[in-house]
């Protein structure tokens, strides 16, 4: 036999306009695993059908095995080849049964895609290409196919046995195996494929659909930690009841479960009825996980869950369409989280979100669309601009359509395209027909990448009445798209009276869909103060010429909470940037307006927190043309010195108010917990005396891990003696706990003192730090590559750590380490002698030999 060399040093580009229909459907297959980590041998039969008068053999996707028998019609044939991984099978025909046998390796799988080990279960990963490293089958998600499993195993070490759909039977082999066979009666992508085996137990639960089925829920973890499930249960149940009422869907099996792993490359995988999670996304209590945690628990469950309606029932028909899914996915668990807390605080956290990840990612060389164009490694296109952006292109529709129309259009598309592999062209044709709008010009947020920028002046006549306000919008270049037309651009937009701060007028929506454009406002007899993009209606960057004094005005006045957030960040970064520019800057306004808003009796805390919050290091920078990662920091210190000083006695009332009494999981609490840290954040950089012994105080007496990791937080910035103390505790407490452990790492890898660096190399040589586990890789070195002072300092050390650690762990799980890439591919805003040195490290990447398809993709494109 031929052996075909695979291509890696020039990986082969798949392009959208490539799309061609599948030559073969796969109706159904059997699928038989006799497991075992060291070698596990998977029987597939598959049912085959030409789908087209073409004489083209049957193509079936691998990965490097090669096939240990193939049957056509129960006949072993040899006249099959391997063609760059792929089996490639002649037929005559115009339907057969294939029968193909592989061995694999679960247990040497470090990439954690196809079958693998985690904590001595075994489990699967398949989106997006996975499945291929199990069997050979046409891996591409227009290929719907019923599943029938069946797994054997010994029984000792892998009692439970999980796959999609219905158990339908199970038994004992007698020598200590035993078996059981699962049966998904919905047509699916091989990519929705799992199944699981491992000594495992289940959290279980009921829950009734509104048509009466009854629901058998079970979420499985390891038996010690059982108790730490209780949060996800409970989210689940109300994510299912939530679709149904939200959006009309019902779960369609008796059966769901989720089971969690240690080991994981993203956050949670949606497989049919079988969800797989990385278990920082399932185990919470108080002792372990904070707020966020819990937040983030309850948003990755009802995300997955979601996942049953877009993305399985309706799924996609090329990964060119991953927007489809994900971007409504997003904006459909985005809304589950708004309608079970405060809807302002979590648009807040939303919109800093996509501005700390796909903002950057937009405006730099891995600038893509929602819907790209071409790929080398479809993985390295799970993205913010796919989910988060997508999720904002999902959300404008909804805006722009309203309410009812939405609904009448999200319910005709899954009408339309249920149980088929759709595109974003087909939603977005639902959404025009069910909303009764034109989106022609609206589709170009598919194909344009970049973040559009609007300007924004209001000019006022006080002798006739009449405000103008001019807009224009511009759109930056990006990779491979010089020029850019203009978008529709949905803005909500209000006036208020600077005398009187009264509204002028409603809310409008505006949609701006030219280069510039004027609107005139009449009757307008005070000085108008503008407010626009309210409730972020539009992913975009305002740029307005409103004053320091009417941004302190809107922050205290506007009736919209996003609003007056906005306002506040945008006097702050104002100042900052002035501060970083100039060596200072005038902090007067900032103060007051901060003080107004600790004051105000009509806010919560959870939102207090969030406005007094100062911009981060990185979005400052992202403000500049040419980032000084020093004098941010410096101006971000030193602002944060004298708010803390100014309002010393309104952070230790707000810190003395917030102690809640035992603690408790509510959007009220939480928002108390949040301010408590935010206001020690402010006494300690105020400098005061007994700053570290109160943090050193709320460390040990914390009951919760969002008091104590704040005050870790705290302390690990300075240089009290109580750093090492607490630190120490810190570890000692929670050296068993993986997941609390990251937090030790990751919270040391973002200190702010000036030997993060060294603290982080040798945290690199710390017994507990393994490149292995995704969670702890991501918690050094991702969170130090974020650090933006400590990764960018000017040695060009913090660069050539990341890129050592990235180089290593590319042998180990090419997909974590491309998704950690980014922060070098910056250089082009940084001052030449670091570009020069970022742009060696990527250099360095690049040339290594073996290295990954996923990692030279990312690297070469940061590099262009
Ligand atoms: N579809 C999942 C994300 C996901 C993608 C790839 C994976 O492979 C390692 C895992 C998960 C989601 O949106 O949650
Ligand atoms: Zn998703």
């Amino acid at each position: 036999m031929l052996d075909v060399q695979t291509a890696t040093a020039h990986p082969a580009v798949t392009r959208r306009e490539d799309y061609r229909p599948p030559d073969w459907q796969v109706p159904e297959i059997a699928l038989d695993l006799d497991l075992d980590p060291a070698s596990t041998r998977v029987n597939a039969t598959l049912n085959v059908v030409r789908t087209s008068a073409h004489d083209r053999p049957l193509v079936l996707d691998g990965a490097g095995q090669t096939p240990l028998s193939v049957k056509v019609d129960g006949v072993a044939i040899n006249d099959w080849r391997i063609e760059e991984d792929a089996l490639v099978i002649p037929l005559s025909g115009s339907a057969h049964v294939i029968e193909t046998e592989v061995e694999i390796a679960p247990d040497r799988n470090t990439q954690l895609m196809g079958l693998y080990a985690s904590g001595g279960n075994l489990c699967t990963q398949c989106e997006a290409e996975g499945f291929r490293r199990i069997t050979f089958f046409p891996d591409r998600p227009d290929v719907l196919t019923r599943y029938k499993v069946r797994m054997a195993a010994d029984k000792a070490r892998f009692p439970v046995l999980l796959a999609n759909g219905d158990p339908v039977g199970a038994g004992d082999l007698g020598d200590g195996r035993h078996w059981a066979e699962w049966h998904d009666p919905y047509p699916k992508p091989c990519y929705l494929f799992a199944m699981v085996a491992g000594d495992l137990v289940a959290n279980r639960a009921t829950f009734i659909t509104r048509s009466g089925r009854q629901v058998a829920l079970g979420i499985w973890v390891r038996p010690a930690d059982l108790p730490k499930t209780a949060h996800a249960i409970e989210a689940l149940k109300t994510s299912m009841k939530w679709d149904e009422d939200v959006y009309g869907r019902e779960y369609d099996l008796d059966v769901f479960n989720i089971v969690a792993v240690d080991d994981f490359n993203f956050g949670a995988m949606e497989n049919k009825g079988l969800n797989i999670f990385n278990s920082r996304y399932i185990l919470a209590d108080a002792e372990t996980a904070t707020d966020y945690d819990f937040d983030a628990i309850a948003a990755v469950v009802a995300h997955e869950y979601f996942h049953n309606w877009s993305g399985n029932r309706v799924t996609c028909r090329d990964w060119f369409q991953l927007s489809l899914k994900e971007g409504f996915t997003v904006f459909r668990d985005q809304s589950f989280s708004a309608d079970q807390g405060s809807a302002a605080v979590k648009r807040i956290e939303d919109v800093r979100g996509l501005r700390a990840a796909q903002f950057p990612e937009d405006s730099g060389p891995l600038a893509h669309a929602i819907r790209p164009d071409a790929y080398l490694e479809i993985s390295n296109f799970y993205t913010a601009t796919i989910y988060n952006k997508g999720a904002e292109v999902i959300r404008m529709m909804a805006t722009m359509l309203g309410p009812k129309q939405f609904r009448a259009a999200t319910d005709l598309y899954f009408d339309r395209f249920d149980g088929t592999a759709a595109t974003c062209e087909d939603f977005v044709a639902c959404m025009e027909e069910g909303g009764g709008i034109d989106l022609t010009q609206f589709r170009l947020w598919y194909s344009q990448a970049g973040t559009p920028r609007v300007s924004a002046s209001l000019t006022h006549e006080p002798g006739s009445g009449r405000a103008v306000l001019k807009l224009a919008q511009r759109m930056p270049p990006t990779p491979g798209q010089p020029d850019k037309k203009p978008m529709v651009l949905p803005l909500k937009l209000k006036l208020f009276g600077a005398e009187t701060a009264q509204p002028i007028g409603s809310e409008q929506l505006i949609l701006l869909s030219d280069a510039e454009e004027q609107i005139s406002f009449e009757t307008v007899t005070e000085r108008p103060v503008l407010s626009i993009n309210r409730g972020f209606s539009a992913p975009v960057i305002v740029e307005t010429d409103r004053s320091a004094a009417d941004l302190a005005f809107l922050s205290a006045h506007d009736d919209d909470p996003f609003a007056r957030y906005e306002a506040m960040q945008q006097l702050m970064l104002d100042t900052l940037v002035e501060g970083a520019k100039h060596g200072q800057a005038d902090h007067a306004a900032v103060i007051a307006a901060v003080a107004n808003t600790l004051q105000d009796p009509h806010l919560d805390s959870a939102f207090i927190a969030e406005a007094v919050l100062l911009p981060s290091d990185s979005f400052i920078g992202d403000q500049m043309a040419l980032v000084d990662p020093e004098a941010i920091f410096r101006a971000r210190e030193a602002l944060r010195r004298d708010l803390g000083r100014a309002l010393e006695a309104q952070w230790r009332a707000a810190y003395d108010g917030a102690r809640a009494a035992k603690f408790e999981y509510s959007p009220s609490a939480k928002g108390q917990r949040r301010l408590k840290t935010v206001a020690l954040g402010y006494i300690a950089a105020s400098g005061a005396v007994d700053a570290a012994s109160l943090a050193f105080g709320q460390f040990e007496a914390a009951d919760n891990m969002t008091d104590r990791q704040g005050a870790l937080t705290t302390l690990v910035s300075g240089n009290a003696p109580e750093r090492i103390a607490a630190l120490d505790i810190f570890y000692n407490r929670y050296s068993d706990n993986a997941l609390v452990l990251d937090k030790w790492f990751s919270t040391q890898a973002l200190s702010a003192r000036d030997d993060t660096l060294a603290m982080v190399t040798e945290l690199a040589r710390h017994r507990d730090f393994t490149l292995a586990n995704p969670n702890r890789a991501r918690a050094l070195v991702g969170a130090f590559s974020v650090n933006q002072r400590a990764f960018n300092q000017a040695s060009g050390e913090g660069y050539r750590f990341v890129a050592d650690q990235l180089i290593a762990l590319d042998k180990l799980n090419p997909q974590t380490a491309a998704k950690l890439i980014p922060p070098l591919g910056r250089w082009r805003r940084f001052d030449e002698a670091r570009a020069a040195m970022m742009r060696a490290e990527l250099e360095r990447i690049v040339a290594t030999p073996g290295l990954s398809k996923d990692m030279f993709e990312q690297a070469s494109r940061s590099l262009a």
